[in-house]
């Protein structure tokens, strides 16, 4: 097992705590995996998919109050206040422990503790960091065995080490003559973490980002806060390498708030002869410096937690291949045939499934079979397109970073950045356009820097220097150039006017040329633009009008969208890098002297 002192004196102090029936250390093998399934299917959450045509995988249905990440109930315990910053929850850390302890406190009774050992990047790179989990959740302990490398080779690499800790429980302790249920969890419901404890205690949930600790609450919450102490970045992006029909190659990182299509670009499929892109991670990375002065990033996960919904053999086939196998479908549509059917898959629906409440569904029932947040589990190695670097524990140097969001208007196509501070700006100033769901209604702008509003650690103001500083303390040779881009420019129709997806490889080709020193462009008020026809459209049917409709400037929206950016900047006081708004008025005076 292992000899970490620190190791197995916090776990026996968190047994006694939570009073589990059992300790269980997880290997990470393939025989625990399939017990533990087991014990899924036996407790009635998981049902095991055809083997015929999804060798071992399973589905599994959740409460139906328990579906999503719960923002609302997560919480930067950092020391200070002022530390988490206003885009975080915050309590006083030592009166959030003693509420915590209250809750943590039994909650285990009647269930096993399993003890992940899990490592965050590739095993012993000098980028990758260790953690382990403390879940009375067995399906924590098989998405983890997906999601990280775990078990028994990370003690061994831990030795005695440190490593972060985290705590979790479904909150339901069984009492002796209490029979358990599929999916147990809490109505109360709290996520927490401890930056400069490096820890995280979360109760209530047993959702993805709640519950796998590894990913959102490590890798990116109090990752971005060690990153923030010692020079690295943790960031909310995917990485892939594109290789040009002369088979050079290099690898971008991009951040986009949801619902842009990330995972689509992290495995695109390029329509344009030649090309090819080859996924290294889909959702987080972690970068650092290498001798040579270049930033070299890591997917500090093994696996991906996509959604389910809208992916297809047409939107993104590369998914879709990743799960064929050994994967968990969680909150999708069981079809009669044991496989899966989430709404998008086909564009014909099944005639009869069992929904994610575990109903019978047919078309005409009236409510989506699957849930709008259900996602598929799958190991990246089965990814057909996964990058044969992925796992190099040197990383992957980065060339480019793009920050994208969902705007109809006022962001152009692909904009270049002056230099890394008007990178940084392009980044703090990312945003959606809201769905009607939303709060603050159709239109309005949500404002989503870096796409880490929810992920960012500390205090967004200090986030923002923190990346003026990498800029400031690295040779800007060798930095990574940033792009802004945005699929989704409107027509006056509200038709989309790029097609997105495949033709993507569009933009990132004219970026490529860029890299390499081509790649014809001209300056513009919110950027360097493509000059014209420096984009390939070859077997595009997109008009002149409508490529000149992408790099439109509305000057009034554009304008009254500087008001709302200074606006939102204010939230940040004191801590907003004077640079910030040095970015934001010369932006607005470029505006206005069009
Ligand atoms: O709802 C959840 O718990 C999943 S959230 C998620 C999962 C994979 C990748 N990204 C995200 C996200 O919210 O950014
Ligand atoms: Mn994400």
């Amino acid at each position: 097992m292992t000899n970490n002192k620190a190791l197995l004196a916090w776990v026996e102090d968190m047994a006694s705590l939570c009073q589990p029936e059992s300790v269980y250390w997880c290997n990470g093998s393939e025989d625990e995996f399939n017990a533990m399934a087991d014990l899924l299917i036996r407790k009635g959450a998981f049902i095991k998919l055809n083997p015929a045509k999804r060798p071992d995988s399973y589905f599994c249905t959740s409460d139906p109050s328990d579906v999503a990440r719960v923002e609302d109930r997560t919480y930067i315990c950092s020391l200070k206040k002022e530390d988490a910053g206003p885009t975080n929850n915050w309590e006083e850390p030592a009166l959030m422990k003693e509420t915590l302890k209250g809750l943590f406190s039994g909650c285990m009774k009647g269930r096993t503790m399993y003890v992940i050992p899990y490592s965050m990047g590739p095993l012993g790179s000098k980028i990758s960091h260790i953690g382990i989990e403390l879940t009375d959740s067995p399906y924590v302990v098989v998405n983890m065995n997906l999601m990280t490398r775990m078990g028994k080779k990370v003690l061994d690499i831990l030795g005695d080490g440190d490593f972060v800790k985290g705590l979790h429980s479904v909150g339901v302790p069984l009492e002796t003559t209490q029979a358990d249920v599929p999916w147990p969890c809490n109505k109360t419901k709290y996520i927490v973490h401890f930056p400069e404890e490096r820890s995280i205690m979360s109760f209530g949930s047993g959702y993805g980002g709640n519950a796998l600790l590894g990913k959102k609450c490590f890798a990116l919450r109090i990752a971005s806060a060690m990153a923030r102490d010692e020079g690295w970045m943790a960031e909310h992006m995917l990485i892939v390498g594109i290789t040009n029909p002369e088979g050079h190659k290099r690898y971008i990182a991009a951040a986009f708030p949801s619902a842009c299509g990330k995972t689509n670009l992290a495995m695109l499929t390029p329509t344009i002869p030649g090309w090819k892109v080859e996924t290294v991670g889909d959702d987080i990375a972690w970068m650092k410096f290498g001798k040579d002065g270049r930033l070299y990033a890591i997917n500090p996960e093994a696996g991906f937690f996509g959604v389910a919904p809208g992916t297809s053999m047409k939107t993104n086939p590369n998914a879709l291949l990743s799960a064929t196998k050994k994967s968990i479908f969680t909150n999708v549509a069981l079809t009669e045939d044991y496989d899966v059917w989430w709404e998008g898959l086909t564009e014909d629906k099944p005639a009869k499934l069992i929904d994610w409440l575990r109903k019978e569904w047919t078309p005409k029932t009236g409510r989506v079979a699957a849930h709008p947040n259900s996602r598929f589990t799958a190991p990246a190695y089965q990814c057909p397109v996964i990058d044969p670097k992925w796992e190099d524990p040197e990383g992957v140097p980065i060339d480019a970073i793009l920050f994208g969001g969902r705007r109809a208007s006022v962001i152009p196509l692909v904009a270049e950045a002056r230099d890394w501070q008007h990178g940084t700006y392009m980044g703090a100033t990312i945003s959606s356009e809201m769905t009607a769901a939303a709060v603050g209604g159709l239109g309005q702008l949500r404002h989503d820097p870096f796409a880490m509003l929810p992920f960012c650690g500390y205090h967004m103001g200090d986030y923002f220097q923190h990346w003026l500083n990498i800029g400031k303390n690295a040779d800007a040779s060798k930095l990574p150039k940033i792009y802004s881009v945005n699929w989704f420019r409107k027509d006056e129709n509200g038709k989309f006017i790029w097609p997105g997806f495949g033709d993507n490889i569009r933009v990132l080709k004219w970026i490529f040329e860029r890299l390499e020193g081509s790649g014809d462009a001209h300056d513009s008020a919110f950027g360097i633009v493509p000059a014209k026809d420096a984009i390939d459209l070859k077997g595009l049917s997109l008009s002149r009008d409508d490529m000149k409709k992408l790099f439109e400037v509305d000057l009034n929206k554009a304008i009254a969208e500087v008001g709302d950016i200074r606006e939102y900047f204010k939230k940040f006081g004191d801590r907003l890098p004077v640079e910030m708004t040095k970015e934001l008025d010369a932006y607005e005076e470029r505006l206005r002297s069009l």
